[in-house]
């Protein structure tokens, strides 16, 4: 059920898009990802309790059918082209993984192995792969939406052709809605007209404070007006209208219709993150949001998508599937000290530079050692 009532030619776009984004595969390839992203928080959150994570571990639980929808239709790049662009925040374990994120490179990071996409070196949260279209996070709160903008501003300077336009995707939770970081990445988003879509997750809170502290209008869609650019709210428990809401964004940033704004209404499930019990969320809050992953298949057997046996059999398949990712990099190794090439810059040129000496200040594999200011 949507938080906002739909004009008749809204009602008939949504039949279209239904057809598009939402068809009996569709649904069925979405449960898949929805289930693989809470199979996968629930496995980290197992390994934190074993003390093998490092850091901390924040998940997507209630989140997943949003989060899964938005990777499922980006262009992941192929030798030669560059694909679309997504930038995920802390409970995109969903959508990062139907973006192609492997388990294995999710397993790695949260165990520091040095064969990760960060190399042993970044916090968890902070994973990413800009050469697969994946912006590492910068902040949960709102940094990331410049950080899109910026890249869909590059390729258009590059020349992007028409044909072969490319869409960036990034999130922002109800909390994140309010920073000035946040304000003025949707303000570029929309003035320069970016093939961009936002994905708003509010999840009724921002770590323990709820949306009457957070802002104040009816419903965050209704800055999209405000903005410059089209929006639409949804029911983020219900996956179909997940799916064909966020592929139809999507298409239509893809179509040069400009910048979009998907506003989900949806509840945190878990707390702020494993340490959090969130015992703070009244009961009677809670209980106004079904589970997406309970809601979805119920709703499929009913449309007749899958049975239970089906639902069942995923259910397994995804559980193994994570299983053997984690056996396969278990006993991967971790970064080694006297191998490393680490410096306080980005850039050896700098350290040469800071250093005073001059030239080529890297000292190779010996650390920080004389590099150090
Ligand atoms: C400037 C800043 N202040 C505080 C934090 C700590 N922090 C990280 S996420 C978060 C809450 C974000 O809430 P919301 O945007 O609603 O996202 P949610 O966690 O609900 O997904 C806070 C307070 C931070 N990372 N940066
Ligand atoms: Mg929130």
């Amino acid at each position: 059920m949507s938080t906002h009532p739909r004009p008749i030619n809204e009602a008939l776009a949504i039949l279209e898009a239904k057809k598009r984004f939402a068809s009996p595969a569709q649904r069925l390839e979405h449960l898949r990802w929805m289930m693989r992203g809470r199979g996968l928080d629930d496995r980290l959150i197992a390994l934190y309790r074993s003390s093998l994570v490092h850091g901390n571990v924040f998940t997507g639980h209630g989140q997943e059918a949003l989060s899964a929808a938005i990777g499922m239709f980006l262009k992941r790049p192929i030798t030669g082209t560059p694909g679309d662009v997504f930038a995920p925040l802390i409970r995109d374990t969903a959508g990062r993984l139907s973006f192609g994120e492997s388990f294995e490179d999710s397993f790695r990071t949260y165990l520091g192995k040095r064969t990760g996409p960060m190399r042993g070196r970044d916090g968890n949260i902070h994973r990413g792969d800009p050469t697969r279209g994946q912006l590492p996070m910068i902040s949960h709160l709102g940094a990331m939406v410049a950080a899109v903008c910026g890249t869909l501003l590059a390729r258009r300077l590059r020349g992007e052709p028409k044909s072969a336009r490319t869409v960036g995707v990034t999130c922002l939770g109800d909390g994140g809605m309010a920073t000035g970081a946040a304000h003025e990445g949707i303000n570029v988003m929309a003035v320069e007209k970016l093939p961009m879509v936002l994905v708003v997750a509010n999840n009724q809170v921002s770590y323990s404070t709820f949306n009457d502290r957070s802002f104040a209008c009816k419903d965050l869609v209704s800055r999209a007006e405000a903005y410059g650019m089209r929006g639409i709210s949804i029911d983020g428990t219900d996956a179909e209208e997940c799916l064909w809401a966020v592929g139809d964004a999507i298409a239509r940033a893809r179509n040069d219709e400009g910048p979009q704004m998907v506003v989900a209404t949806l509840m945190r499930l878990q707390g702020h993150g494993t340490h959090d019990d969130a015992s703070y969320v009244p009961a009677d809050l809670r209980a106004r949001f079904p589970d997406c992953l309970e809601v979805a298949p119920k709703k499929m057997i009913t449309d007749g998508v899958i049975d239970q046996a089906g639902v069942d059999a995923l259910w397994s398949a995804v559980k193994e599937e994570i299983t053997q990712a984690y056996e396969r990099i278990r006993n991967e190794p971790a970064p080694d000290p006297n191998d490393e090439d680490w410096t306080a810059w980005s850039s050896t040129d700098l350290t040469a530079f800071r250093s005073g000496s001059g030239n080529s200040g890297n000292s190779g594999n010996s650390g920080n050692s004389g590099a150090t200011p």
